[in-house]
């Protein structure tokens, strides 16, 4: 432990009571339930780890964080780990050792990143996570880290599941091709769309959108393969390509991204059948490209993920600084687009 952090450990110490001073830091994590405190300024120097850069939803969400801070006129300390979660954990450690105020972290995976989140709060450094979660029997929010924001994940792959079943009349042979191993969105977009499926999806947070299943769900749905392709629009191609030539009588996709769906949309091109009719797809995330695919008839629908976190991250962040109660999960709203309005929101998308 370096000085400069035993310094910031010193500022948390005072604030739980001088006795804990000489605690171990496994024991001093267990004696703060609380993160670590964000002093009050006018500007601060604060990081952003994001995860990757190989998609336009990635593009968007780090523009929209370097435009609030730029606008905001705080330094943003900023790396990109290049979807490898040992480089995610390092640049956390940079930052940490760089001293920066706060950590924007958009963790690649739930368990290795949550890692970082209790090394962040040792060093004094509270954390809000953006767009994926770690795992809370590992790092809790509102204890280890402020808060996550970003979307109901869960919601979303119910919504895609209640848009296939309506446009399949309740009967598909389905490919599904999975998000980043680990990762809150995959785990949690696959649990709502095969919960909806079945008939046992419940809305947390009573959302009115997707209506409730019928009881027993769809029996006629039936998920025939599923595979990661790793958020990533190459990687969906092959995996897809593999998938279909194994389940030749698929005639649907679900896609956890825009980006593997595109990717699905090609290799089905390739393989001179005509996406949207002979296969039937839908994904998440509402990027231009799908958008336009929809607007094409190669792409069903998607239900919108939003990138852009800049002001709202901001804003918690100062919230926070401000002592005032952050709620520990902060759902962005999000829209659902098919070919009733795809074209409308085309030029407004990422
Ligand atoms: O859907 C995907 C991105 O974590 C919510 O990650 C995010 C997902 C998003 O790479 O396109």
């Amino acid at each position: 432990m370096d000085r400069m952090v035993s310094r910031r450990r010193l500022v948390q110490v005072s604030a739980a009571g001088a006795g804990v001073a000489a605690l171990s830091p496994m024991l001093l994590r267990t004696a703060m339930a609380a993160p670590p405190p964000l002093e009050k300024k006018d500007k601060y120097k604060v990081g952003f780890s994001q995860v990757e850069m190989n998609n336009p939803w990635r593009t968007a969400q780090t523009a929209s964080m370097q435009d609030e801070a730029k606008k905001l006129g705080h330094e943003l300390v900023y790396t990109e780990a290049g979807g490898s979660e040992a480089k995610q954990i390092a640049d956390v450690d940079s930052m940490i050792a760089q001293q920066v105020d706060l950590i924007f972290l958009a963790p690649r995976s739930e368990k290795p990143l949550a890692q970082a989140v209790l090394k962040a709060k040792d060093a004094g450094i509270p954390v809000i996570l953006l767009d994926r979660d770690v795992d809370q029997t590992i790092a809790k929010p509102g204890e280890d880290y402020v808060c996550f924001i970003g979307s109901n994940f869960i919601q979303e792959g119910a919504r895609a599941a209640e848009w296939l079943a309506q446009t399949m009349g309740g009967t598909a042979t389905i490919i599904e091709l999975e998000g980043t191993t680990g990762s809150s969105p995959a785990m949690d977009r696959q649990k709502g769309f095969r919960d909806f499926l079945a008939g046992t999806y419940v809305s947390e947070e009573n959302l009115g959108t997707p209506a409730p299943a019928p009881s027993g769900g769809f029996p006629g749905m039936q998920v025939v393969a599923s595979q990661t392709g790793d958020f990533a629009r190459d990687e969906g191609r092959t995996v897809f390509e593999t998938l279909y030539q194994a389940n030749p009588t698929a005639n649907a996709v679900y896609a956890h991204n825009d980006e593997m769906a595109l990717g699905a949309i090609a290799a089905l091109e390739a393989a001179g059948k005509v996406p949207g009719t002979d296969v039937v797809i839908v994904s998440i995330d509402g990027s231009r490209d799908a958008l336009q695919a929809i607007v094409d008839g190669k792409l069903g629908a998607t239900v919108e993920c939003n990138p852009r976190f800049g002001p709202k991250a901001f804003e918690t962040m100062m919230q926070y600084a401000n002592g005032e109660q952050i709620e520990t999960k902060i759902i962005n709203p999000d829209r659902f687009f098919d070919a009733t309005n795809a074209e409308e929101f085309l030029d407004e998308a990422y």
